[in-house]
């Protein structure tokens, strides 16, 4: 069976994420489900011959997951949120990080021995003491807090994750930043022999590594702008961005840049990869937007992946500012949106 058959439509592009490209074999949450699955005859047997597929290629790979660790956190009372957590296993099963593969799955395939320990964080640039943290330094450094915040997709899927890691505003204070800079530059590890998308242009989805992004100070110093080293009560999974990655929550997912190596104040608007790829679909604001439709799809409604597996993910309404509008409106006021997306 081919592989890229089960992950659902081909695409001309890279880039032209079908919107309903879903992987079957997120059904299947772990090999004891499975392995109790194909214990069952009669219910293996009923399955569609895609879905058994999958079920051969899970087991044909036949890797160890990378290890987490549990870390120690207090639970910020201020991010918390009724609605429904997605899943542990989904937000570590369906991701984009497109160093491993343009497939929603291939980051979970890919990622599983990405070496994370030893690390090297740098904060420099416009800065008054630049600062390196290795890896112990990340969980160390700056005490830890879990938030649950929504991530929103700009494909129009989104999920509900509790993180853990510290406002990157806490990290700023630490570095002091100089009073000439006005933008924050952020950079992903460039290491083709580990990352494949990164060596392999096909694979890779066109974008030019290594992964940018970048945030004005003002969104950069804002209280929900946060720094993950965990999700759930883990450390980061290499595919979710391992060890430490950008979470922006009323942004565009693409904002939120993973496996980070630099931060660099600067003194203009740093350039992002997506925008770099596609300029005129994806901007450097990237705020969600209910209002303004990416080019090829709608950006009113988001589906929601949360318990009860992807097909039956929810249809909701998308939110101005992804729902954050309260703590971030006030910083784009005066600026056309639509110019500005
Ligand atoms: N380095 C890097 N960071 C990245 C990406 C990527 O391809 N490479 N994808 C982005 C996109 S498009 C989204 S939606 C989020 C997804 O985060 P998740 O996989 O943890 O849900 O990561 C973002 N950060
Ligand atoms: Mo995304």
């Amino acid at each position: 069976m081919n592989r890229k058959f089960i992950r659902g439509i081909r695409r001309k592009h890279p880039w032209d994420i079908a919107e309903n490209e879903v992987t079957p074999e997120a059904v299947f949450r772990d090999r004891r489900r499975i392995t109790a699955m194909l214990g069952l005859g009669a219910l293996s047997a009923s399955l569609p011959g895609y879905v058994q597929a999958g079920i051969f290629d899970l087991f044909g790979e036949d890797q160890p997951l990378f290890a987490t660790r549990a870390l120690n956190f207090t639970v910020n009372s201020h991010y918390q949120t009724a609605e429904q957590q997605t899943p542990y296993d989904k937000v570590i099963r369906h991701n984009n990080f497109y160093e491993f593969g343009t497939g929603k799955q291939d980051p979970f395939e890919n990622a599983q021995k990405l070496k994370v320990n030893p690390w090297q964080l740098n904060i420099e640039g416009l800065v008054d003491k630049p600062l390196t943290l290795d890896y112990d330094d990340l969980y160390k450094l700056i005490p830890l807090e879990q938030r649950i915040y929504r991530l929103r997709c700009v494909e129009a899927w989104s999920m509900v994750i509790p993180w853990v890691g510290f406002p990157l505003a806490a990290l700023l204070k630490k570095v002091g930043v100089s009073s000439k800079a006005s933008h924050v530059a952020f950079e992903t590890l460039f290491d083709p022999e580990q990352m494949p998308g990164q060596r392999n242009p096909l694979m890779g989805g066109g974008i030019h590594y290594p992964y940018v992004e970048g945030l004005r100070l003002d969104e950069a110093m804002n209280e929900l702008t946060f720094l993950a080293v965990g999700l759930y009560d883990q450390t980061l999974s290499p595919q979710s961005g391992a060890p430490i990655r950008l979470v922006v929550p009323w942004k565009y997912g693409f904002k939120s840049i993973k496996s980070v190596v630099r931060i660099r104040l600067v003194d203009k608007e740093p350039p992002n990869s997506w925008h770099q790829l596609v300029p005129h679909e994806y901007g450097f604001y990237a705020n969600v937007n209910p209002e303004v439709d990416h080019p090829r799809w709608s950006q009113a409604s988001e589906r929601r992946i949360a318990a009860g597996g992807l097909f039956n993910a929810k249809r909701i309404a998308t939110l101005p500012f992804n729902g954050y509008g309260e703590q971030v409106a006030a910083m784009y006021q005066g600026m056309d949106l639509r110019k500005y997306f």
